[in-house]
């Protein structure tokens, strides 16, 4: 084996997945077609003030009615992998009840085109449009919706399972709990800390529940994942009570998932740290733990910046504009005595710093903390603020650096010891990027709004060359 440190040319193991990744309400458009009904993002983005510019995902790119030239678009930057995810008011508008044909339909043509260009698809069951009609009946914060979102699973699984082999349950539970329920800046915009410690629970238990229904639905082969944006928690000192406030957060912004899901049991410290806001002996109901550690066979990990955190109490007052993450309402109950800060240096659009060391550090503290859990990067990328050049090209240089970056510290983390089977990058076009609206573009290939055209950028011609050699070599 290499020693460490060395990197001969930053190679990746034989059948990486080298892939790109999108969500349904991101791209799909098509709001209103075959019978699909509003989901929350629907409601919510249609709602006055809750996106940049009143932006809504009726339209967004159009990739319900472009798919093959998208697929076609995917085949000839050479990606081996297609992580999308499925709509589930396309699929099962209210809910409940039988498959709309229609819908899977679509699905089927997807992955079929896929399949004939010899890439792999990745199915995501719920990358956040809840069907409205579900919300209206409490949403995640009632047990019931996690048995509805297995019954739905249990109904794609069914119709795609001779095609889709590599299934993801949730997208990034911490952000529909926390952010559609506790900040409230995701749909469906409800501020309670309460309510968003059931949601999260409420989505444990249904991916438990969808784990179930995939197993029961697909081949033993099936490999079933779900994807976490973990945050890769740093204090911002060394001062105890900095510490302490990155302990905070990795327990409720992390451990409140990998604990019953990888564990089968909530931290104990978390349920101290949130005991005063639910009441959690009567929120985990008997059995619960045991459907939500139901094995799983890939960690999929989202990460796009690394979170600094300090007491409050040594957050210097002067220092405000550096303190981000100030809202109204916190998406980190529990957590009020902590401050979050930007770490010194460049950042992208969204204002996120660039630090790929977080990405390195993160694979190899889940490979530390789960030895021999089989991982992939369902996502990573950054918005630019893109511009095209006098040939019509994004030139990109800043996302390329971006990207090798970030690979260069996946490949660190592999020599290190962490399994890590692909790598998906957010996005493979510019899309609805929730709240920022289509303000916001994290494509490896450029969308012209008025005109819909795809154009690759710069980033998307060198990935394309870096799978082409299989790495960085
Ligand atoms: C992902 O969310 C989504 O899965 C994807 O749909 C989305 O388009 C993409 O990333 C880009 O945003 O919130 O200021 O404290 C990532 C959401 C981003 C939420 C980082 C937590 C931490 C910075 N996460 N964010 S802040």
């Amino acid at each position: 084996p290499a020693p460490r440190g060395a990197l001969p040319g930053h190679t990746f193991p034989a059948g990486f997945a080298w892939g790109a990744a999108t969500a349904a309400y991101q791209i799909e458009g098509a709001a209103a077609e075959g019978g699909r009904t509003p989901s929350i993002w629907d409601v919510f983005s249609h709602t006055p003030g809750r996106t940049a510019n009143g932006d809504t995902g009726d339209i967004a790119v159009d990739h319900f009615h472009r798919f093959r030239e998208d697929v076609r678009m995917m085949a000839d930057l050479g990606l081996t992998s297609y992580r999308f995810s499925l709509s589930w008011p396309r699929i099962q508008p209210t809910g409940r009840g039988p498959a709309v044909e229609r819908g899977l339909d679509f699905y089927r043509a997807l992955t079929d085109e896929l399949l004939s260009y010899g890439i792999t698809p990745v199915a995501t069951l719920y990358h956040w449009d809840l069907p409205q009609h579900l919300e209206d009946l409490g949403g995640w914060t009632v047990r019931d919706t996690s048995a509805r979102f297995a019954d739905y699973t249990a109904l794609a699984a069914e119709a795609l399972g001779d095609r889709v082999s590599t299934w993801t349950t949730l997208n990034e539970p911490w952000c529909s709990a926390f952010l559609g329920y506790g900040s409230g800046v995701h749909a469906p915009g409800r501020t309670s800390p309460a309510e968003a410690l059931k949601a999260a629970h409420h989505l444990n238990l249904g991916h438990g529940l969808a784990v179930g229904a995939l197993r029961a639905a697909l081949p033993a082969s099936a490999q079933i994942a779900l994807s976490l944006n973990l945050h890769q928690v740093r204090p911002l000192s060394d001062h105890p009570a900095d510490a302490e406030a990155a302990r905070r957060i990795d327990a409720v912004g992390n451990r409140i998932f990998t604990g019953p899901v990888l564990h089968g049991a909530y931290p104990a410290d978390l349920i101290a740290d949130t005991g005063r806001i639910v009441d959690w002996e009567t929120l985990v109901r008997p059995g619960d733990l045991d459907e939500i550690s139901r094995p799983i066979d890939l960690l999929g990990i989202n990460y796009y910046t690394p979170t600094l955190v300090s007491a409050a109490e040594n957050a210097k007052p002067a220092a405000d504009s550096e303190i981000h993450g100030a809202s109204a309402h916190s998406p980190w109950p529990g957590a009020d005595d902590v401050a979050f800060h930007l770490a010194p240096g460049e950042v992208t659009a969204m204002g996120w710093p660039i630090d790929a060391t977080g990405l390195t550090d993160l694979l190899l503290d889940v490979h530390r903390a789960h030895p021999g859990l089989p991982m992939l990067i369902t996502e990573n990328g950054a918005a630019f603020d893109d511009v095209p050049g006098p040939d019509g090209i994004v030139h990109d240089a800043d996302r390329i650096a971006y990207l090798h970056d970030h690979l260069v510290a996946v490949a660190r983390a592999i020599e290190a010891g962490a399994d890590v089977r692909g790598y998906y990058l957010w996005s493979l076009m510019d899309n609805f990027e929730w709240a920022y609206g289509y303000a916001k573009r994290f494509g490896a290939v450029h969308v012209d709004y008025t005109t819909l055209a795809r154009t690759p950028k710069a980033s998307a011609t060198w990935y394309s060359e870096v799978i082409r050699r299989g790495g960085l070599g």
